[in-house]
């Protein structure tokens, strides 16, 4: 299914009056009616369509671009989101590097910049759910990407109540969303946010990581069976557990109830803009540079910017996978444009484009900016090295050109974390969650920040 083929003015009055007559029918026959899903739209191919989709998860560092890249291509887009991020930072003290502006701000800039409308509404998915249920059948969107999760390992690990927060919010927060879609009949096409994570890492070795699924053999007492299975999880911590508790829910509600579920099993995402958030700074997407949030690269490229050494655990022989916001955006996009249909298993896709090393990422970051290396005591329970090789076929072979870190690095140094150094406490940058109490952690390295060693080598080069 292509999101775009239909007139986009036939396909809003046919919604329209699709939906005025299913509140009128409704208001007589009450609620089990809300079950009819309406006749169903022809859609002619050839020109562009506005489809309604709600981005759950819409103010946070995917779901901001996300929300806006989709609404560029036209389409009706809603964020959902309880602002629980946001009061994150205020718990632990930390701002995002980049000054981002309130969810209301960014709704009316995006309206100035583009002409184009953003819904927005505030919701706790894993606790308001008869307003979901609401929220589904007055909007009745034809498609849902679900990025509303509390998504850093190191916070989900910081306490016995973040963990319990982690489990609560995550599972409750995706469980809703199928109930209420299985309940609604509404036959949205759903995207979530997965992780690579669910996998482990180093569980198969230097064997390519399948999208999603295993083949395997049973011997039987009737010979041998062929089955095909989730690939085992491995999860490396509260968060990532989460992350493989939705992959069950999701099994059973595609096979249940015959909803239609994509799992986007992403890397670690690096990067900040896209051409979207580009087009005024009061719409810049989030940076995380904390010992929570910030994650990996995006931290050395911090670093670099700020004159701080860079953060390697252990001695960075983790190896890991990447891809840039520009591609996940492009990734939900291709998601979204090729559901699977009613019946069928959840398509997982791997969302990366290219594996490094952690020591190689922080040797390329040293290299390009003369700063140093720092081998920091590592905070969490994970291996001291692995391989990783990761199939990521199906987004490739459906049209994505990736951005790769050699293009991209630079002007991500000298751009986002140069301009917004000043904003940079030196005190949030070490990590500091630990995963079993009694693990070392570093010291701060550095009580206040440097000049801009950096910035000057990046200029001169
Ligand atoms: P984020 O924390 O910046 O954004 C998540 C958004 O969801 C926030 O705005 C938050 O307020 C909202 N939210 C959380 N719980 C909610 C709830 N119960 N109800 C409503 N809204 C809620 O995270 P992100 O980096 O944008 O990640 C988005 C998704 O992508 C997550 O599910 C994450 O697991 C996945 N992911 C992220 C990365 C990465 O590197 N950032 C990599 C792989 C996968
Ligand atoms: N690391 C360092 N130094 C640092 C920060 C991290 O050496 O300063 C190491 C970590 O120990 C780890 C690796 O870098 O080995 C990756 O850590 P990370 O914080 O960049 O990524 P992670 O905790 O795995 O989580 C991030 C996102 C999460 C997403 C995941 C994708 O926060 O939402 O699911 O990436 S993946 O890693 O593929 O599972």
């Amino acid at each position: 299914m292509m999101l775009d083929s239909v007139p986009r003015s036939s396909y809003v009055r046919v919604r329209r009056v699709i939906r005025f007559t299913h509140i009128i029918v409704a208001w007589f026959f009450g609620n089990n009616f809300a079950l009819w899903r309406g006749p169903p739209v022809v859609f002619p191919k050839g020109s562009p369509v506005m489809k309604r989709i709600l981005v759950l998860g819409g103010d946070g560092f995917c779901g901001w671009p996300t929300a806006l890249h989709l609404s560029d291509l036209g389409h009706d887009v809603t964020i959902v989101d309880n602002l629980s991020r946001r009061a994150i930072d205020l718990e632990l003290e930390v701002d995002s590097l980049t000054p981002i502006r309130p969810i209301s701000e960014r709704i009316r800039v995006w309206r100035e910049v583009s002409g184009r409308e953003l819904g927005f509404v505030r919701m706790d998915l894993a606790s308001e759910y008869d307003r979901l249920v609401a929220l589904l059948l007055e909007h009745r969107p034809d498609a849902i990407v679900h990025f509303a999760e509390q998504r850093a390992a190191p916070y989900s690990m910081r306490s016995q109540t973040a963990k319990r927060y982690t489990v609560d919010n995550n599972v409750r927060a995706t469980h809703n969303l199928l109930a209420a879609l299985a309940a609604t009949g509404i036959d949205a096409a759903l995207v979530h946010l997965g992780t690579m994570g669910v996998y482990g890492y180093g569980w198969s070795g230097s064997a390519p990581i399948p999208e999603g699924y295993l083949t395997v053999k049973l011997d039987t007492p009737d010979g041998e069976l062929e089955r095909e299975i989730l690939h085992p999880a491995n999860p490396g911590s509260v968060y990532h557990l989460t992350k493989t508790l939705d992959q069950l829910m999701f099994a059973f509600y595609a096979s249940n109830d015959r909803l239609r579920i994509t799992d986007l099993h992403q890397g670690i995402v690096w990067g900040t803009q896209t051409p979207q958030t580009e087009k005024d700074e009061r719409l810049i997407n989030r940076f995380d540079y904390d010992g929570d949030y910030g994650t990996v690269l995006n931290r050395f490229l911090m670093q670099a910017a700020v004159g701080h050494p860079l953060t390697v655990h252990g001695t960075g022989g983790q190896t890991r996978a990447f891809i840039h916001i520009k591609d996940t955006v492009r990734c939900v996009q291709i998601a979204l444009e090729n559901p699977p249909r009613p019946g069928e298993k959840p398509t997982v896709f791997n969302q990366i484009t290219e594996t490094h090393r952690v020591a190689d990422l922080a040797k390329l970051v040293s290299d390009l900016t003369g700063i140093e290396i720092a081998y920091l005591p590592n905070p969490r329970k994970e291996a001291v090295e692995n391989d990783l090789v990761v199939r990521n076929d199906r987004f490739l072979a459906l049209g994505l050109n990736p951005t790769t870190l050699s293009e991209g690095l630079l002007s991500e140094i000298t751009g986002i974390a140069q301009r917004y150094r000043d904003r940079v406490d030196p005190s949030k940058i070490i990590a500091r969650s630990v995963w079993r109490s009694g693990m070392q952690t570093s010291p701060d390295l550095v009580d206040a920040l440097p000049e801009p060693k950096a910035a000057e080598a990046l200029a001169a080069s």
